[in-house]
C-alpha cells in the first residue's frame, strides 16, 4: 500500500542546533546512513542548512542539519548563526546537541536562551559518549536539567551509532500524523553540485589548518557527462582570500592541490557511481566572506 494514505504514517521537520563541532553532521549522516553533511575536526564546518530524508515504514523525518551557533566575526559567520536560529521557530522538534567531552559554556547558555523563546520542543542529545565514562553522564544531565525543560535526554554516540536507535524512536514518537513530503528513495533535496562542492571543501577542511579552512569556498563551474555517457568531467574553483593561502592550497610542486584533487574524486566517485574527471583551480577573492556580492555569488542566501 501506498504509504501516503496509510493510516498512522507519521511525518516532521527536526532541526539539529548546537555549538560548532560537537558532531551535528555526523549524527545526520548516521541516520540516513549516507554523507550528505560534510564532516571534520575543524569548527564552522556547515555553513548551510543541510536537508536529509528518513523514511520508512513508520513514517518520514525531515532533518535539518545546521551550522554551529558561534560568535560570529564576519558576514558569513552572521549568515550561519542565522540560519540555524532560523529553523527552530520552523521545526516540530529541535535536536540540541552537546558534546559530553566540553564543559557548558556561554555559547551552549546563548542556544538555551534562544530555545526558551520557541514553543518548539527540545531533545538534548548528548553526544561523543564512547569518550568518557558513563558515570560522566550524570552530573552532565543534572546540569543541564536545571537549566531547560527537556522533552527527553538522550546520550549517544553518533560517530559508533551507540543509542541512536532509541533516539530515533523517540523522534518518531514525538511526531504527529502527516503526509509523506519527498519520495520515500530521496534523502535530501540539495542539487548533486553543492554536494560535489561540498565534498571539495572537506577535502580542504581535512588537509589544511588554521585559518585556511575558514577562509575557502567552493563553487562547481561546470559538470558534464563525456560522450560515453560514463565519465563525469567536473571544473570547480576553490576561492581564498590571500595570495599566502592560495600558495598553501596549491603546495609544493602542486602536490597539495593534487591530493585534494585525488580524495575529491574518489568521494565524487563514491556518491554518483560513475567515473570522475576532475580538474581544480585555485583563485583568490580578497576577503570575500564580508561581501555580500560574493557570499550571494557562492549560493548563499539564497533562500531569504
Ligand atoms: N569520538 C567521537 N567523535 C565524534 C562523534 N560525533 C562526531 N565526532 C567528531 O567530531 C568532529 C565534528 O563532527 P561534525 O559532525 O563535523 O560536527 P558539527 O557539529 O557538524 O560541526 P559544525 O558543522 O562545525 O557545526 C568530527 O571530527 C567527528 O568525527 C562521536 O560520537 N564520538
Ligand atoms: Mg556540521
Amino acid at each position: 500500500m501506498d504509504n501516503r494514505t496509510k493510516k498512522g504514517f507519521k511525518s516532521g521537520f527536526v532541526s539539529i542546533v548546537g555549538r560548532p563541532n560537537v558532531g551535528k553532521s555526523t549524527l545526520l549522516n548516521h541516520i540516513v546512513g549516507q554523507k550528505i553533511a560534510i564532516m571534520s575536526n575543524k569548527p564552522q564546518t556547515t555553513r548551510n542548512k543541510i536537508t536529509a530524508v528518513y523514511t520508512t515504514e513508520q513514517g518520514q523525518v525531515i532533518f535539518l542539519d545546521t551550522p554551529g551557533i558561534h560568535k560570529p566575526k564576519s558576514k558569513l559567520g552572521d549568515y550561519m548563526v542565522a540560519v540555524a536560529e532560523n529553523t527552530l521557530n520552523e521545526v516540530d522538534l529541535v535536536l540540541f546537541v552537546i558534546d559530553a567531552t566540553e564543559k557548558r559554556g556561554p555559547g551552549d547558555e546563548y542556544i538555551i536562551e534562544r530555545l526558551k523563546q520557541v514553543k518548539t520542543p527540545v531533545f538534548l542529545v548528548i553526544n561523543k559518549i564512547d569518550k568518557v565514562h558513563p558515570e560522566e553522564l550524570l552530573p552532565i544531565i543534572d546540569d543541564y536539567r536545571k537549566l531547560y525543560e527537556f522533552k527527553q535526554i538522550i546520550p549517544i554516540s553518533a560517530l559508533e551509532g551507540n543509542n541512536t536507535g532509541p533516539l530515533i524512536q523517540a523522534i518518531f514518537d514525538e511526531m504527529e500524523e502527516g503526509p509523506m513530503y519527498y519520495p520515500p528513495d530521496q534523502v535530501t533535496d540539495h542539487p548533486e553540485r553543492f554536494i560535489v562542492a561540498e565534498l571539495i571543501r572537506e577535502k580542504v577542511l581535512h588537509l589544511t589548518r588554521e585559518e585556511v579552512p575558514h577562509s575557502i569556498a567552493v563553487t562547481v563551474e561546470e559538470m558534464k557527462r563525456g560522450e560515453n555517457g560514463r565519465t563525469l568531467y567536473i571544473y570547480a574553483a576553490i576561492y581564498v582570500e590571500r595570495d599566502s593561502q592560495k600558495g598553501i592550497l596549491i603546495g609544493e610542486r602542486g602536490q597539495m592541490l593534487k591530493e585534494i584533487g585525488r580524495r575529491s574524486r574518489l568521494d565524487i566517485e563514491r556518491l554518483m557511481g560513475d567515473k570522475v574527471y576532475l580538474e581544480l583551480w585555485v583563485k583568490v577573492k580578497k576577503d570575500w566572506r564580508n561581501q555580500e556580492r560574493m557570499l550571494r555569488n557562492f549560493g548563499f542566501y539564497d533562500e531569504d
